[in-house]
């Protein structure tokens, strides 16, 4: 058992905070598949971290070329300089991408990622003479970070209701989720592609001039907002609209990037090349904080060409843009995922997943099974009136029973590491089909999450103490 620290200064991202600290769950170390809590639970890692850890946890090679490169090359000004590693990186990533997408811009997260992409898109038409191609797309239930262009195209109300208005000249087609028709459908959902794509181009062509749209930006499958598969036919429809009137296609592979779906890239698995991709993540499997965003050669070739002669010909960039370490370790990350096959590992393991993620059809409150390659979703009846009460419920018991799993409003997506070994799946699933079991036995003391996690509530016992000591001591002072 480790000491708890002080739980008050520290403000948790996306968090009930108060919540958190009533019920702490601190992790203290990782390798392979598994965490250590600071109680010394042993975790099965259900999550790849969030959806980063790709490779498995506490990787030697990119320790020790992270640990390397501080000690060689620490940081360099990413403007007006740079380093070599950054332009290795680079050639690294764009061998990854999809052909053509061979022109790369770093950030530091997927949220600096999509922001960047939309920011080339909108400059891309204004270098070529297309200044009046200014308004962007995104997605119902879409999730592109949390940044003002990424919130702005992102689809999550309960994501953007608190921070005003956002972007302006922003619109957004249809989620794909369909549960009436396609509840429990292995892999992609069959019908409903064409038309539901069909609905973008009836949108841009009755509510804009489709001549303003300067792109569209989707996550081929949306994670964040509880794994939304596309149906057949889906994407690729709406690459034609986008060829159509001239719009870029951007897709975020925040999430589905790096062997998630069983290809390298989401674009890979359904054949549909877009313009722009976004990455992060498992880029440098979660080790360091990096982002990058993948650009059309032609793309890119415009705005050197178009751009008066020793001009800046995109004013952006991040002061960690390129960071040696960042480098360093994606640099590592990409040499496990070719020498250890990680992509063709996460397609061989898939079929297993699907079968061991549908064995929970008929267990209480599974409503929708949702899978593709590593990931599943599995839906829950939401408790009335307490929308995630349920699923959160489910994560604490999993928890408790060793196994570390995500949820998001009432659905729970596991995205393991593509380490994970077959028994490791089969046990995510089985704890996942118990705690729903027990839950549906327990009823209304089951749904109480003071119940669970006993050591952590000793914990914030012992913060209280911490607590008033302080305020002894300020008074005394
Ligand atoms: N785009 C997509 C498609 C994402 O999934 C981001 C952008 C933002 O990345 P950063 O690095 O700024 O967080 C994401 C991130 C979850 C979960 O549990 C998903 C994300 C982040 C945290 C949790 O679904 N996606
Ligand atoms: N705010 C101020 C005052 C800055 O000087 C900078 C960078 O120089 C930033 C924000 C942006 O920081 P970053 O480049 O790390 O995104």
């Amino acid at each position: 058992m480790s000491h708890l620290p002080n739980l008050d200064h520290y403000w948790l991202p996306f968090t009930a905070n108060r919540q958190f600290k009533s019920m702490p769950r601190l992790f203290k170390a990782a390798k392979g598949n598994y965490y250590t809590t600071i109680d010394d639970r042993t975790l099965l890692d259900g999550t790849a971290g969030l959806w980063c850890v790709a490779a498995g946890h506490g990787r030697e090679e990119i320790a020790s070329a992270v640990a390397q490169q501080l000690r060689t090359l620490d940081y360099a000004p990413a403007f007006q300089n740079s380093h070599p590693l950054a332009f290795e990186a680079a050639e690294r990533l764009a061998q990854f991408m999809p052909q053509g997408l061979d022109r790369i811009f770093f950030t530091g997260s997927g949220s600096e990622s999509a922001d960047t992409a939309l920011k080339i898109a909108l400059a891309y038409h204004r270098v070529t003479g297309n200044p009046l191609r200014n308004k962007l797309i995104g997605r119902e239930r879409g999730y592109h970070g949390v940044n003002f262009g990424g919130l702005s195209v992102g689809g999550i109300a309960g994501n953007s209701k608190s921070f005003g208005n956002g972007l302006a000249g922003v619109d957004h087609i249809r989620h794909p989720l369909d549960i009436a028709r396609n509840a429990f459908t292995r892999g992609l959902p069959q019908d409903g592609g064409i038309a539901l794509a069909n609905e973008f181009e009836q949108r841009i062509t009755t509510l804009h001039d489709p001549a303003t749209i300067a792109a569209l930006i989707v996550e081929p499958m949306q994670g964040s907002a509880g794994v939304v598969l596309p149906p057949v036919g889906y994407l690729k429809r709406l690459r034609e609209i986008c060829d159509k009137y001239g719009i870029l296609l951007i897709f975020d592979e925040v999430i589905t990037g790096f062997g998630r779906l069983g290809t390298t890239f989401a674009s890979d698995y359904f054949g549909v090349v877009p313009d722009i991709i976004t990455c992060a993540k498992a880029l440098t499997n979660g080790a360091v904080p990096m982002g990058a965003v993948a650009v059309k050669r032609e793309i890119h070739d415009a705005f050197m060409s178009n751009s008066p002669a020793n001009a800046i010909e995109l004013p952006h960039g991040y002061t960690y843009s390129g960071h040696p370490v960042a480098c360093a370790a994606a640099i590592a990350t990409l040499d496990i995922f070719t020498n250890d096959k990680l992509v063709e590992r996460s397609a061989g393991l898939s079929g297993h997943f699907e079968l061991a993620a549908h064995s929970l059809k008929g267990i209480p409150y599974v409503k929708d099974i949702r899978n593709m390659g590593l990931v599943a979703g599995i839906e829950l009846e939401p408790t009335p009136g307490r929308p995630g009460a349920r699923a959160f419920a489910t994560y604490l018991k999993c928890y408790e029973m060793g196994v570390l799993v995500r949820y998001t409003g009432d659905v729970i997506a596991i995205s393991p590491p593509l380490t994970i070994e077959k028994h490791e799946i089969d046990r995510i699933f089985s704890c996942i089909a118990e705690a729903l079991t027990e839950l549906a036995a327990e009823g209304e003391q089951g749904m109480d999450p003071t119940r669970y996690l006993k050591n952590e509530q000793l914990w914030a016992a012992h913060q209280q103490e911490i607590h008033q000591q302080q305020a002894t001591l300020e008074q005394t002072a």
